[in-house]
């Protein structure tokens, strides 16, 4: 059985999602954040009529109720239905009397703890149930030796699987011996692990799965990500382009395809730069956008500079500005990139068709283009930036993003 994680992207690197009764790791580099995804995970399995267990040792479980709020994932509901608890492991540790439905008296006994979980996972057992394991890392530093940690976890890991829980553990690669981050590694059927490209300081986050014991072939891949609140993982991409010749429609496009934006726009026409965010199915992006006019060339090569894909709007009613359109990708440094184009005023009259375009402009058919029109006619206003139709903006987007990650 397929258990979507609801993290995006990660689902199709493993072919549907994690599998019921696998373990999964999330392996994760000093520096960066595991817990939102933990956190899209297990509310993702409770939206979808799973029971969640929460086992926590390195914080008040109050705490990860609070970080859970903040990314709008409200338990509340479940936990009034019995469908969420926690099973609280650190309590103890100060020799306080814990208010959670299961916890352990001495957290540093993980035989304590292994009759903690079989008890809950019992009283669970009719259903799915996900336990998140937070964190893994502690245990290890908390229950004596790293092996004795390990060689229980082998030993439970049947036992967890049996009372039809799938466990899904954090664990943070500190300072450990090789040996101990491999025995780590060998004791699961998944492994996500999370990075971060470093220079002085963190520079970009990504994870990728280096193994998922259900599929054949592993694919290879570092999805970059970003935390948001609310919000939690998304894929990131810092930056897109969008340009074109003038007046085709970019500050429109910006406006329309972002949750926010700003323009440098005088008298109808940009004269610096658009910048927008786009916050759409699972991804964060940048859009970067330029002016049209010949005499801003000189910035465009400084505007083009780092991007990951391009937008190309044009105006589907003026063949004279394909040719413009092919030189501004020239001048930003970009063609060659990932890019889809925004064929734009696809409403208006004598607009030409998608194949029409592809032929003047000459270009190859792995480039998309796909028509855009204005989203209310009647608000189309001279020198002033539209609104686009939604639908055309999403097909865009999704395409390029496909393209870009
Ligand atoms: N009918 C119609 N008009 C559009 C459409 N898209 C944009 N426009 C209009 O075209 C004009 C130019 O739009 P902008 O978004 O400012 O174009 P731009 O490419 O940013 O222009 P510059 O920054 O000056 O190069 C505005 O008057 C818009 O209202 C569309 O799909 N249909
Ligand atoms: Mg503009």
């Amino acid at each position: 059985m397929h258990l979507i994680t609801g993290i995006p992207k990660l689902d199709d690197l493993l072919d549907g999602g994690i599998r019921q009764n696998k373990s999964i790791l999330f392996y994760t580099y000093p520096g960066v954040e595991n817990l939102p995804f933990a956190f899209q995970l297990l509310y993702t399995r409770l939206e979808r009529g799973d029971h969640v267990l929460y086992f926590v040792n390195n914080k008040k479980p109050d705490t990860v109720r609070f970080m859970l709020n903040n990314y709008d994932f409200d338990i509340s509901k479940y936990e009034k239905n019995k469908k969420f608890a926690f099973l609280d492991a650190y309590s103890g540790l100060f020799g306080l009397n814990s208010k959670e439905r299961f916890s352990v008296k001495d957290p540093s006994k993980i035989d304590d703890i292994q009759k903690e979980l079989s008890k809950a996972l019992k009283q669970l057992k009719k259903n799915n149930t996900a336990i998140i394991f937070d964190s893994l890392s502690h245990l290890i530093d908390a229950c004596g030796t790293p092996d004795s940690v390990i060689s229980c976890l082998n030993k439970c890991m049947p036992n967890i699987q049996k009372l039809n829980a799938t466990p899904v553990f954090l664990f943070t690669a500190w300072a450990y011996d090789k040996i101990l981050l491999n025995q780590v590694r060998n004791a699961f059927n998944c492994v996500v692990d999370l990075k971060a490209i470093e220079r002085k300081v963190i520079l970009r986050n990504y994870f990728n799965v280096s193994k998922a014991d259900w599929i054949k072939k592993i694919q290879k891949q570092d999805i970059p990500f970003k935390i948001t609140k609310p919000g939690g993982v998304k894929i990131y991409i810092p930056k897109i382009l969008v340009t074109g010749p003038y007046h085709a429609g970019k500050t429109s496009f910006i406006h329309s395809a972002s949750t926010r934006a700003v323009s440098v726009n005088r008298l109808g026409t940009t004269v610096a730069l658009d910048h927008g965010h786009v916050d759409f199915n699972g991804f964060a992006v940048d859009l970067w956008g330029t002016p049209g006019q010949e005499r801003f060339d000189p910035i465009l090569e400084l505007l083009g500079g780092e991007s990951l894909g391009v937008v190309v709007v044009v105006d589907s009613t003026n063949p004279k500005g394909f040719i413009r359109a092919k030189e501004m990708l020239e001048l930003t440094k970009t063609s060659g990139l990932p890019s889809v184009i925004a064929a734009n005023k696809a409403d208006m009259k004598g607009a030409l068709k998608p194949n029409e375009i592809r032929k003047k402009m000459n270009l190859p058919d792995d480039i998309p283009i796909i028509p855009v029109v204005a989203d209310n006619l009647k608000k189309v206003k001279e020198n002033e930036p539209c609104k686009l139709r939604q639908k055309d903006i999403e097909s865009i987007l999704s395409k390029l993003f496909e393209m870009v990650v």
